[in-house]
């Protein structure tokens, strides 16, 4: 059910914030093709034209009709971001139904490997291509290589809570990988919609038990309207404008702490206040907490427990808004928000706060809506925010 008042948002805007991206576009079948050289590009480390690719995919994306010749070398090329490259490929796909330099890829041993690597939580990019050039080519093989038998996590591989690890020590990310790797089968199956409310329903009764008076909201692709997640994501704050803030500082690590009491958190990738940016770092509310977990429901009528990704992000009152809206994604559509609040606006724009560059003036948004308002933006619902 996407909101019909698109009247204001314009698909020939170089920015994705200002246009409507609905989650399935008029062109997907061409997306998903484009979508698989842009991957390709990420895998192997050259991030410029995967930019480049993720730009144009997302024009593509919100362009309201089929593309056709007669469109295409009408007003389709001379929207943003598409030039003579994407146009010839465009073309061959209107003319044949496929495009050779995609399938090409597809076909290829080294994208399956890095593909299939990169599902594992904690490979980016960079480790897998390190991977495969020990000559490791499947999961399998991974799962030798790293020495984890699936279905076991070695009890030490919980991280101790109270350490105050660091994001990018190299012993913390084996440890995530070797995590990724036991639990794939688990965390490689999508979260069907009424699973991802179940767990924030739960994770609210053991909230309400650390902290009265919380509220939070499911972000992430389930908030764009995704019937499948990859994982959860859950914005939380306090209701209570003046003195939240306060009752906010240190809950994550206490959530946290009650959820694996109780059974529910099984391992913690990462536990920290989070700084998106140094230049806020002086400010109360810069830091976003957040933990990066797997969670796993008490057992269903058929005794199974399914281990799932969820990340829990925990805001002051003040920023909740501004961390609902970098939080529900998609990547494209937030970081041209950073991009438009710089260019066009003088601001500054980030999950964790809005300001204004020439003399650092915060913006605390009492809704969703105030958020784009105080960015010059027309709203733009969360199902068209797919970028
Ligand atoms: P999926 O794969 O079904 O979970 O799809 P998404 O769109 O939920 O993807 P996810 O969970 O990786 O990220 C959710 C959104 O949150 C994404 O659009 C960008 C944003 N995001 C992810 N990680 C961070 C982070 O570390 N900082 C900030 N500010 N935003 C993040
Ligand atoms: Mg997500």
């Amino acid at each position: 059910p996407y909101p019909t008042d698109l009247k204001h948002l314009t698909y020939t805007s170089r920015y994705c914030c200002a246009r409507a991206s609905p989650l399935v576009s008029q062109n997907q079948d061409l997306v998903n093709k484009l979508d698989i050289i842009r991957r390709c590009r990420h895998l192997e480390g050259e991030e410029r034209s995967m930019l480049s690719y993720s730009r144009a995919i997302a024009v593509i994306k919100a362009y309201p009709r089929v593309i056709d010749l007669a469109n295409l070398k009408g007003e389709v090329a001379k929207l943003p971001y598409i030039g003579d490259k994407l146009f010839s490929m465009i073309e061959e796909y209107i003319k044949t139904g496929e495009i050779s330099k995609s399938r090409e890829i597809a076909e290829t041993s080294r994208f399956r490997s890095l593909s299939a690597f990169t599902t594992i939580h904690g490979i980016g990019p960079h480790t897998a291509r390190q991977l495969y050039a020990l000559g490791l080519r499947t999961l399998e093989e991974l799962e030798r290589y790293y020495e984890v038998l699936p279905g076991v996590t070695d009890e030490e591989t919980l991280h101790n809570l109270d350490a105050d690890r660091k994001t990018n020590n190299d012993a913390a990310v084996e440890q995530t990988i070797k995590i990724g790797l036991a639990l794939r089968h688990d965390l490689t199956q999508t979260i069907p919609r009424d699973e991802v409310e179940e767990i924030q329903r739960v994770i609210m009764q053991h909230l309400d038990v650390v902290q009265k008076g919380c509220r939070s909201i499911i972000v992430g692709g389930y908030r764009r309207g995704k019937p499948q997640s990859n994982d959860v994501d859950i914005v939380f704050t306090h209701n209570d404008w003046t003195l939240g803030s306060q009752k906010v500082k240190g809950l994550c690590k206490r959530l946290v702490h009650r959820l694996h009491e109780q059974e529910l958190v099984t391992h913690v990738m990462h536990l920290s206040g989070f700084h998106e940016h140094n230049a806020l770092r002086t400010h109360h509310w810069d830091s976003l907490e957040k933990a990066l977990t797997v969670f796993v429901l008490p057992a269903n009528s058929s005794g199974k427990r399914v281990y799932r990704r969820v990340d829990l992000i925990f805001a002051a009152p003040e920023v909740f808004w501004t961390a609902v809206v970098g939080w529900s994604g998609s990547t494209m559509f937030q970081r041209d928000l950073r991009l438009w609040a710089k260019q066009q606006k003088g601001m500054k724009f980030d999950s964790s706060g809005i300001s204004r560059r020439h003399d650092s003036k915060l913006y605390f948004p009492k809704s969703e809506r105030e958020v784009f308002e105080h960015l010059g933006l027309t709203y733009v619902h969360p199902t068209l925010r797919n970028a």
